[in-house]
């Protein structure tokens, strides 16, 4: 986007669709094709050659034996449930949502002119250990916002403002939650247009500021993006901060790489990515299983010539290093936005979800782990959602804040895509509703926003997927530029008064000792019915916000599943058994998972 909320360049995306790369002429005289890319019912299988999210292939079209196994699912659901609501929901549905957003208290918009057009994030984390996420909400020019969750399980979502200067800072874009000094109290790096800050956390919702303290030098730049990973052994994380475009707007900034001393108790001078390309989500993230977490860096072309998405090399001891062509990165431009990582075709290597401006990408190793050559499969997994659904606009849409999680608890992960016009672009939809594709048996995704009742059309940005109310049912929390947040309750197959779960699930804690207590850079295996769904414990990636706490897992009619973790330095342990509907935390060394109860 550019000052004045005009878009300079549209006519490109239509061959980045089909070239899915951003080499060749960077003006093309194509014509603008967003009104002959429905996509064709034809188009959503998966390949046959890779592994679909289930192990069991299945037709799209019902044929006899297909209908025989539905039947016996429903009946197998309708069993289970028992006596609850007889509301026909199968187990596959889009779960719907009930709008608590008055009954939660939470008043909070993200405000600001054109340096708040982006940015708007969300930290949703425990910060009084009461097991239940609390939220920490961007607000542009206006303060940031801490609220204490108060909610009962499987209540209404109630919460209440924690206010302090420490966190009400003015000029944040967004914010991500982790244990810097791994002492198990949950800390946060903010991102700000101005200097950023690390508030380390002292317990019962209140921070201080630890910048200095660590070290670190929070700059002056424009921040829109962050990630974290504990290289080698570590005492501290290496950071990853994401800059947009330089303070006087003549171009993007470089983004810095922090790595810490090697007393191990503060930061040395940041690194600088060069070149940036005004970045808007980063990620660490083991894509090849190497034990090497390498930084995925998606950039908005919008002010870029020569730029691309980019991938960088971090090994420990060793200056951070841009993958590029002679690697087999492809360079790719799109409107980069946001990211999601997270394996669905469950050969254990994670996909990647990008949002852009019009078709978002979901990308898949094109030959396995060896070289990061990535193809897009958005088109065949259906999760292009490159216009809206609903609401009557046909111009493309802006896609902000993208997650995987499982939403209907069915065992198949699910993606929610935030969405809203930058500020008044023409030439993309006004009335942009937020997406909620829900996760199919083969590999697909469907749009489930309007079953949901999740369908709005204030500008989203951040957002979260997140247990607010400890009942099992991941909730929805999105924050909107110059409109409230919304927070939507999940509430299953049932309705505002009687919740009714529609699948069975668990919820899993990671604890090991000192330093990276949280585990992050952990992969969790679960396997339910043969069916394993491997998922990376990382910080970063979305749109200027993430989360921390429980690991939610949708098992579908199974009452237990098989869990395993790989820990983040490489060593796997036991698979164990976790009996379905609960909060568990796993310690490393354990051979049982230990339940955990949600006090009142
Ligand atoms: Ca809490
Ligand atoms: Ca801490
Ligand atoms: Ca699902
Ligand atoms: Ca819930």
């Amino acid at each position: 986007m550019d000052e004045d909320g005009l878009d300079i360049d549209d006519s490109m995306e239509a061959v980045e669709v089909y070239v899915n790369s951003g080499r060749g002429p960077r003006c093309p005289a194509v014509t603008r094709r967003w009104f002959n890319r429905f996509m064709p019912d034809e188009s959503a299988s998966i390949d046959p050659d890779r592994p679909a999210q289930t192990r069991t292939p299945r037709s799209r079209w019902l044929t006899a034996g297909a209908l025989v196994v539905v039947l016996a699912v429903v009946a197998a659901v309708a069993a289970w449930r028992g006596g609850r609501s007889s509301s026909a929901a199968d187990i596959g549905d889009a779960p719907r949502f009930v709008d608590d957003t008055s009954a939660s208290s939470i008043e909070h918009s993200y405000d600001g002119a054109y340096e708040h057009f982006v940015g708007g994030g969300v930290a949703a984390f425990d910060c009084d250990a009461d097991g239940r996420p609390d939220l920490y909400l961007a607000g542009g020019t206006e303060p940031a916002a801490l609220y204490r969750n108060r909610s009962e399980v499987g209540g209404e979502l109630s919460f209440e403002q924690v206010a302090s200067p420490v966190t009400d800072l003015t000029a944040v874009t967004g914010a991500y939650p982790l244990d810097v000094d791994s002492d198990g109290l949950m800390d946060l790096a903010v991102l700000r247009r101005g200097s950023n800050v690390v508030l380390r956390g002292l317990g019962d919702c209140r921070f201080e500021d630890a910048t200095g303290q660590l070290g670190l030098d929070g700059g002056d730049d424009w921040t829109t993006a962050f990630s974290a990973t504990w290289e080698g052994t570590n005492l501290l994380p290496t950071l990853a901060f994401g800059s947009y475009r330089t303070l006087d707007e003549d171009g993007c900034g470089d983004s810095r790489l922090v790595r810490p001393t090697s007393a191990g108790d503060a930061y040395e001078a940041p690194i600088a990515l060069t070149p940036g390309y005004c970045t808007l989500s980063m990620l660490f993230s083991d894509w090849n299983r190497s034990g090497r977490r390498d930084l995925r860096v998606s950039n908005d072309r919008n002010y870029y010539i020569d730029g691309r998405e980019q991938l960088w090399h971090v090994a420990e001891g060793e200056p951070p290093r841009e993958y590029t062509e002679a690697d087999g990165w492809r360079p790719m431009q799109i409107w980069g936005m946001g990211i999601a990582s997270q394996d669905l075709t469950g050969d254990g290597y994670p996909e990647v979800f990008l949002s852009s401006q019009g078709d978002n990408k979901l990308q898949t190793l094109e030959t396995g782990p060896d070289v990061p050559t990535y193809k897009d499969m958005a088109l065949k997994a259906g999760v292009t959602a490159q216009r809206p659904y609903t609401g009557g606009d046909v111009l493309p849409s802006t896609a902000w804040h993208p997650e995987f999680e499982d939403v209907n608890n069915d065992g198949l992960v699910d993606l929610f895509i935030s969405k809203g016009n930058v500020e008044a672009q023409p030439d993309y939809a006004t009335r942009d509703p937020s997406n909620l594709l829900i996760g199919q048996p083969d590999g697909t995704f469907v749009e489930g926003a309007e079953a949901a009742g999740i369908v709005g059309y204030d500008r989203a940005r951040g957002a979260s997927l997140v247990d607010l109310n400890l009942d099992g049912m991941l909730d929805l929390v999105v924050v909107h530029r110059e409109a409230n947040v919304s927070l939507w309750r999940n509430v299953g197959s049932g309705d505002a008064q009687n919740p009714a779960p529609v699948g069975h699930w668990i919820a899993i804690r990671l604890e090991q000792p000192a330093p990276n207590v949280d585990a992050v850079g952990a992969w969790v295996e679960v396997e339910v019915n043969e069916r394993t769904v491997a998922r990376e414990v990382t910080v970063g990636a979305g749109h200027a916000g993430g989360k921390s706490g429980w690991l939610h897992a949708g098992l579908g009619e199974a009452d237990q599943a098989e869990v395993r973790i790989q820990w983040p330095d490489g060593e796997t342990g036991p698979w164990i058994t976790v009996g379905a509907d609960q909060f568990v935390t796993i310690d490393r060394g354990a051979t049982e998972a230990t339940p955990w109860l949600p006090g009142e």
